[in-house]
């Protein structure tokens, strides 16, 4: 038995008294949108660092198999996870650490499933985000074969309108995955049986090394998408405020039976593919400019410019860096699968 305390619950976002009221005078609502963002602030900290250490692992020889690199996506993954109610299911993929924190999938399993620990969400049969998945908590697993985990989005999402659930499944898929058949025909099938599903598209420029000019004849991904029949918005991927907004319109436009929507968050990975790929293949101007965009430093700057005490964002952090390390702890002491399970789950 863990003697240790159970993983905490991230810190609340403290009520905030803005000083900062509209020209309006609307007060109440500044402060709204203000806690809101300081929710998504302490999500953002959290998959940062928890991103960073498990980076960490790898670079200090201890990481198994392969990790994806999450920094640039994090205010895309929370953004879109935060306008979800908590009966809504989500269908994540690689780049959406983020979204399996706010959904309630802790940092210590996230840490001992990156580890190929048994006390990870597999037990040991991945050690990586594929397949990490949880259905008590409304996570449906990733599917490693992009996008897959789209049609199966869709068809959860198309089940609930069946049986007369307002629920609503919200998947993500990238840049590349865009361009495939499958996600026209997911797509298409939605919108013919108005399923109530919200598809993130994270355009982050690149398909592994392959530039988006090079792998879409038509890079326009909201127009291909509209072509499909399906409402479509774009957004700054790296303003969170932006996507909450999109978000929150597009799980409500879908819940009440308006059908598929899609939100083309554009972005720029700040690193490589996963951890083995150092992104030489990337100009160093546009690392660099993705740089600057920092979806994490620019919500700080966007806070602190609107009233909030940066020693309020300091504790949000070091709450967030306290959580990380005791579940690096927690996963470095955690046992390895025992092998007598190794057929456990396995159905032919
Ligand atoms: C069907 C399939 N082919 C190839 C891969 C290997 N692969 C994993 S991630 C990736 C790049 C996907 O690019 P994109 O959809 O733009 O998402 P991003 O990784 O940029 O977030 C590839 C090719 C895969 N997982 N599935
Ligand atoms: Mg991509």
């Amino acid at each position: 038995m863990d003697p240790r305390p159970p993983d905490p619950a991230p810190a609340p976002a403290q009520s905030h008294r803005s000083d900062a009221v509209t020209a309006e005078g609307d007060a109440t609502s500044t402060d709204a949108t203000t806690d809101r963002l300081l929710t998504a602030y302490a999500w953002m900290t959290l998959t940062r660092h928890l991103d960073e250490a498990i980076r960490t692992l790898w670079l200090t020889g201890r990481g198994v198999g392969g990790t994806f690199n999450q920094r640039g996506h994090e205010a895309i993954s929370v953004g879109a996870a935060l306008s979800l109610g908590p009966d809504d299911v989500v269908a994540p993929m690689h780049r959406d650490l983020g979204c399996y924190l706010v959904r309630g999938m802790t940092p210590r399993r996230l840490v001992a499933q990156q580890l190929g620990r048994a006390t990870g969400v597999t037990g040991g049969r991945d050690a990586n985000i594929h397949g990490c998945g949880d259905l008590s908590l409304g996570i449906i697993g990733f599917i490693s074969h992009l996008p897959q985990s789209l049609p199966v989005a869709v068809g959860a999402a198309w089940a609930f309108a069946h049986r007369g659930e307002e629920r609503v499944v919200l998947t993500f898929t990238g840049d590349g995955g865009a361009v495939t058949g499958l996600y026209a025909e997911s797509l298409n099938l939605a919108a013919l049986r108005r399923a109530p599903v919200v598809v993130v598209v994270e355009n982050n420029r690149y398909a592994y090394s392959t530039p988006l000019e090079q792998h879409s004849a038509n890079p326009d991904i909201a127009a291909r998408t509209r072509a499909l029949g399906v409402a479509t918005v774009e957004v700054d991927g790296n303003e969170v405020a932006t996507v909450l907004e999109a978000a929150d319109a597009a799980v409500a436009e879908a819940r009440g039976g308006g059908g598929p929507r899609v939100i083309v968050a554009h972005t720029m990975r700040m690193l490589g593919h996963a951890i083995h790929d150092g992104a030489d293949y990337v100009p160093a101007e546009l690392l660099a400019a993705s740089e600057a965009r920092d979806p994490v430093a620019r919500l700080r700057s966007r806070l602190t410019g609107s009233g909030v005490a940066p020693e309020e964002l300091d504790r949000l952090d070091a709450d967030a860096r306290a959580r990380v390390d005791d579940a690096v702890e927690y996963a470095l002491a955690s046992p390895w699968p025992d092998p007598a399970t190794v057929t456990d789950g396995v159905w032919a």
